[in-house]
């Protein structure tokens, strides 16, 4: 893989000169106030500590030491690139929803620690990443080629449950509130969550966190992004019984619900899946006043919180430090909305996904870690944040070089 492209290009720096002899029984030769020869042939060369007094001529060619330095070109040319302040926190570039930027200065690197690695995330296994919400747009332009694909039901035929799942051509995912096998999005939750996660690194619109993940779409939440705890476990069972292994949720409920807990419980042991659970969006520590699935505490879950581009929780986030693990971006995010668009939205909704992106990137490296061990190099990973100290187990943010070990 191409990673960087370099070239060796000068640039006008005053510094010391270089001059070539070419003929050496010239009267200025004696003039020449010499640091280093660094040629004898063609022509004897010097660097010299001062600008000549003679300029080039057919005798001696004249040049300043210009400077030289690495052309590197941006690995990623995703056109709203430079809006992702949770991949790379410049200090000044969190969006705004109506446009342009926000003028409160951001913390410079405060973000996922993923932009130092982008050309080191080149695993070959495609790890599916479940998106559990209101559906995906699985046909934008920014995730069509990132969409989990049902083989069987791809290649099967119209209107017949090829693979025998128990759902009627469900190529990306499924709809289990029209009950249908096509998941497309009607409200934006879900394509927002899914750019997030694995937006392709194109040349158009946003980078995801990992170009190599293979997105399902489950949807089980109405156009205005209501669902049901029944809907809920149901599209918990299809992503863990369809092959995901990280299934996203950014989605809560009020009362705990036991029957989901010892679903997602079994996954994790008998399956292996990850949990990722946004933790709410209203300033609660839900070690007191929990949220579902956000509080349950299972070894196979991880809870996010969100951090603000001023390295600080945002203002309505949930914490906890028994329940909330670490914290990523929530605070004016960019990311895929239907339609081939994009907008900026806020919450520890999108927070989640960041977490879920690294999470497939660390299991397409080392897909034989288990959840807890996952949960645990999340968690140990984690950078310190100081407005984080007793509000998570990780008093942290993700940061996605210390979890990969690149
Ligand atoms: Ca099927
Ligand atoms: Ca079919
Ligand atoms: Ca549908
Ligand atoms: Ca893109």
């Amino acid at each position: 893989m191409k990673i960087f492209i370099l070239l060796l290009i000068s640039k006008l720096v005053s510094a010391d000169y270089l001059v070539m002899v070419k003929n050496e029984n010239h009267p200025f030769m004696n003039a020449l106030d010499s640091k280093e020869a660094i040629l004898e042939k063609p022509y004897p060369t010097f660097i010299v500590k001062e600008k000549p007094a003679f300029k080039s001529s057919n005798d001696f060619i004249v040049e300043e030491n210009q400077e030289t330095y690495l052309l590197e070109k941006p690995l990623l040319n995703d056109e709203k690139y430079p809006l992702q302040w949770a991949l790379d926190n410049r200090g000044n570039n969190e969006p705004r929803r109506g446009g342009g930027t926000i003028p409160i200065p951001g913390v410079v690197g405060s973000d996922i620690g993923i932009k130092e690695v982008w050309g080191s995330l080149n695993f070959n296994k495609k790890i599916v990443v479940a998106v559990v919400d209101t559906g995906v747009d699985h046909l934008h332009v920014d995730l069509k080629n990132q969409m989990w694909i049902n083989k069987l039901e791809a290649s099967g035929s119209d209107g017949i449950d090829d693979d025998g799942n128990g759902f009627v051509d469900d190529i990306n995912g499924v709809d289990l509130f029209n009950n249908d096998g096509d998941p497309m999005d009607d409200n934006m939750h879900g394509t927002h969550v899914s750019g997030i996660i694995g937006a392709e690194h194109n040349n158009v619109g946003i980078a995801g966190v990992n170009n190599n993940v293979s997105i399902m779409a489950v949807k089980y939440m109405d156009h205005k992004g209501r669902g049901n705890l029944a809907g809920a476990i149901k599209a918990t069972k299809y992503a863990v019984e369809n092959g995901a292994r990280v299934v996203n949720n950014s989605w809560g409920m009020l009362k705990e619900s036991k029957i989901l807990r010892e679903y997602l419980a079994f996954a994790g042991k008998e399956h292996g899946v990850i949990f990722v659970a946004a933790a709410g969006n209203n300033y609660k520590n839900l070690d007191i006043s929990p949220l579902y699935p956000a509080a349950y505490r299972l070894d196979n879950q991880i809870t996010v919180a969100a951090l603000n581009p001023e390295n600080r929780m945002t203002g309505f986030s949930c914490y906890g430090k028994e329940t909330v693990h670490t914290s990523a971006p929530g605070r004016n995010i960019i990311s895929t909305v239907p339609g081939n668009d994009y907008k900026v939205l806020s919450g520890t909704s999108m927070s989640a996904p960041y977490v879920a992106g690294a999470v497939s990137l660390l299991l397409s490296k080392n897909p034989s870690l288990t959840p807890l061990e996952i949960k645990e190099k999340v968690i140990n990973t984690s950078v310190y944040v100081d407005h984080f100290k007793g509000r998570t187990v990780s008093e942290g943010r993700l940061n996605i070089r210390n979890l990969l070990e690149l």
